[in-house]
C-alpha cells in the first residue's frame, strides 16, 4: 500500500457571509499570526485551501469566499464537490452586523441541506464571531437572539460558540473543530489521562503550537481554576517561542510560579504539550525536576510515535 493511500485526510469547511471573519480566523489560529485591530479587508476570491496535520491526520480547511456570487456557486453547481467528504462545517456569523442575519440564515440552511445530502455525519459548529465588539452587558442577550434566530427549524445538533480573535475563545472553538475532524480526541485523551494518573500533574493539555487545545480531561484541562498570571506566563511563552520559531526542532520550556512548575514542550509535529505540577505534591512525592523533565520527554516521544502512524 502506498504512503498516500494510508494517510488519513479530513475536510473542514469554513463558511459564512463576506467579512464575517473567516480568513482572519485562519490567519490567527492556523498560521499563528497575531490579530491586528482595524486591518484592511481583502475579500477571498472563490475559495482557499489550507493544510494542517493534527495528530497524524491531514486536515484540509476550505475558506469559502463569502460574496453572494460565490456562496451561490458553492451551494449550487459546485455543491457536490464542496460538501462531499466533510468532517466538520464551521459557519461564521458576525455578532454585530445584525442587518445581515437573514442572509446568513438563508446560507446556513442551504449549507445544512447540502451537508445532509453529501456528508450526513459531519459535525456542525456556529461561531458567533467578533464577540469582542458586543458590549459586556449585552453579551448574553445578543447570543440568545442570534442563536435562536439561526437555529430556528434546525434539526441537526449544532455546537454554538461565541468567538473573537482577540481572546482565546477562537482557539478553544477551533481546537474543538480540529479534535472532532482529526479524531484526536479519541487518540490523545486516553494517553494524557494515563500520564496524569501516574504523575502529579494537576494541569495538562495538548495544543497546536498556535495554541488551540485538542483534549478535554475533566478537572484538569479546564484552566479556570488557576490564576490569570499563571496562564499569562504560559501564553507569553508560546508567543515568544513562535517569534523565534524555525518550525523544525523540538524545544522544552520550564516555567515556575510560586505554586507550580510548568513544562511546555513544542514537538516537531506541530503540537505543544503543556503540564502544570503543584510544587507541594512534587515535594511530597520527592520528585526532582530533572526526573519530571525526563518523564515529559518520554511522553512526548510516545505521542510523536503514535500520531505519526
Ligand atoms: N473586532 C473584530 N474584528 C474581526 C475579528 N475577526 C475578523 N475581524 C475583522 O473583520 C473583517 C473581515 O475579516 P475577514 O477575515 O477578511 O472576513 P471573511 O470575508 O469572512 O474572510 C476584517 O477587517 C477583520 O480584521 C474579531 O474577532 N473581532
Ligand atoms: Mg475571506
Amino acid at each position: 500500500m502506498s504512503y498516500l493511500a494510508r494517510k488519513k485526510t479530513s475536510k473542514i469547511l469554513l463558511l459564512g457571509l463576506a467579512e464575517s471573519g473567516k480568513s482572519t480566523i485562519i490567519k490567527v489560529v492556523i498560521e499563528g499570526k497575531l490579530p491586528k485591530k482595524g486591518e484592511r479587508y481583502e475579500a477571498t476570491i472563490d475559495y482557499e485551501r489550507k493544510q494542517k496535520v493534527i495528530a497524524g491526520t491531514e486536515l484540509t480547511i476550505f475558506d469559502l469566499g463569502g460574496q453572494t456570487a460565490f456562496l451561490d456557486r458553492f451551494t449550487g453547481e459546485l455543491s457536490e464537490f464542496i460538501f462531499s467528504g466533510v468532517k466538520a462545517l464551521v459557519f461564521v456569523v458576525d455578532s454585530i452586523k445584525i442587518t445581515d442575519i437573514s442572509r446568513a440564515k438563508y446560507y446556513l440552511d442551504l449549507s445544512l441541506k447540502k451537508l445532509e445530502q453529501f456528508s450526513p455525519d459531519a459535525k456542525v459548529f456556529i461561531f458567533q464571531h467578533k464577540a469582542d465588539l458586543v458590549p459586556k452587558n449585552l453579551k448574553s442577550e445578543v447570543r440568545k437572539t442570534i442563536s435562536e434566530y439561526l437555529l430556528q427549524g434546525v434539526k441537526k445538533d449544532i455546537k454554538y460558540d461565541t468567538t473573537s480573535v482577540f481572546s482565546d475563545s477562537i482557539f478553544k472553538a477551533m481546537g474543538d473543530v480540529y479534535a472532532e475532524a482529526s479524531g484526536a480526541r479519541k487518540t490523545l485523551r486516553p494517553l494524557l489521562e494515563t500520564f496524569i494518573r501516574h504523575n502529579a500533574a494537576d494541569m495538562a493539555q495538548i495544543f497546536t503550537k498556535e495554541g488551540a487545545p485538542l483534549t478535554k480531561v475533566e478537572n484538569i484541562s479546564k484552566f479556570d481554576h488557576i490564576s490569570l498570571s499563571e496562564v499569562q506566563e504560559f501564553f507569553d511563552a508560546v508567543v515568544k517561542r513562535l517569534a523565534h520559531s524555525d518550525g523544525e526542532s523540538a524545544t522544552t520550556i520550564l516555567l515556575e510560579s510560586e505554586r507550580r512548575v510548568f513544562f511546555i514542550r513544542f514537538m516537531e509535529n506541530g503540537l505543544a504539550l503543556f503540564f502544570g505540577f503543584p510544587k507541594d505534591r512534587l515535594r511530597e512525592k520527592n520528585e526532582p525536576i530533572p526526573s519530571l523533565y525526563n518523564k515529559v520527554l518520554a511522553f512526548s516521544s510516545q505521542l510523536t510515535s503514535i500520531t505519526e502512524g
